[in-house]
């Protein structure tokens, strides 16, 4: 038994594990109650992927990781859901490719800012950005345009978990490559990303760290070569297959 009242074998573990994280990030007020219903979206697509990182999911991530180590300055954006469900794997990868953490809300509070930092800081970051908001991403609406000036305001690759479509469109406009996980091949965050990764975010982002740590030490031009060799549209297309038809 561990974190919820299941054996750990129980074919719906990892659902309803991801289920109480969600609500406990509720109760903690770092969720905000509409990340209840994104993560029923979530899930409905997890659950015809066979709630499993599929291959070209893995390769996204592999690629994700080669281009985190490549970035002069990489930031991982982490919203109430991501907060809820991957605060410690978050930060292992923000060590494991010398990312920032920056916390970045669509339904924008101080209150709600300050809880997800103090979160993030409890499963051990050392800093976390979003608080300064000096800095404006253009053609966003007031709160959801808040960034900090030296966090994604200044990043060359951002790492945009279960985003809306607006701010990923916007933040991909600023010039940004941008690396989008999302369970839905067709949301306009998918489509925009350089590198899409289809695949539920508490497979991801430990499957990140573990290239990102495989890879570490390679030369710039064999991780350039994955970030080349990855098409984001094959990857949407495969994604969308195995939705589709059940095949990988
Ligand atoms: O904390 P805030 O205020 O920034 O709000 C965060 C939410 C997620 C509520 C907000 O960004 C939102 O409303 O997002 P959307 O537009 O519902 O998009 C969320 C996307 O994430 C959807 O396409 C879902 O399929 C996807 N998603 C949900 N849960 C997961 C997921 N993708 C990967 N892993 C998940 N666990």
């Amino acid at each position: 038994m561990s974190e919820i009242d299941l054996p750990e074998d129980h074919p719906r573990y990892a659902s309803l594990l991801t289920r109480h994280r969600i609500e406990a990030g509720v109760e903690k007020g770092i969720t905000s109650k509409q990340g209840l219903i994104a993560q029923g979206r979530g899930e409905a697509f997890d659950y015809l992927l066979g709630e499993q990182t599929i291959p070209s999911a893995d390769r996204a991530e592999r690629a994700a990781a080669a281009q985190l180590l490549l970035a002069d300055h990489p930031v991982l954006s982490v919203n109430g859901n991501v907060a809820a469900l991957v605060a410690p794997e978050i930060v292992a990868l923000a060590a494991a490719v010398d990312a920032d953490i920056e916390v970045n809300l669509f339904n924008r509070t101080e209150k709600r800012m300050e809880a997800i930092a103090a979160h993030l800081r409890e499963h051990g970051a050392d800093e976390v950005k979003g608080l300064t908001a000096d800095g404006r991403i253009p053609n966003l609406s007031h709160e959801r345009a808040k960034v900090d000036a030296d966090g994604i305001g200044a990043a060359d690759v951002v790492v945009v978990p279960l985003e809306d479509g607006d701010r990923a469109e916007a933040l991909a406009d600023l010039g940004k490559t941008e690396i989008v996980i999302d369970l839905n091949p067709l949301s306009r965050s998918a489509q925009t990303a350089a590198i899409p990764i289809v695949d539920n975010i508490i497979r991801a982002v430990p499957n990140m760290t573990a290239h990102a740590e495989e890879l570490q030490g390679s030369e710039s031009e064999t991780l350039q070569t994955i970030v080349d060799q990855f098409v984001g549209s094959d990857a949407l297309a495969a994604a969308e297959e195995a939705i589709r038809t059940g095949a990988q």
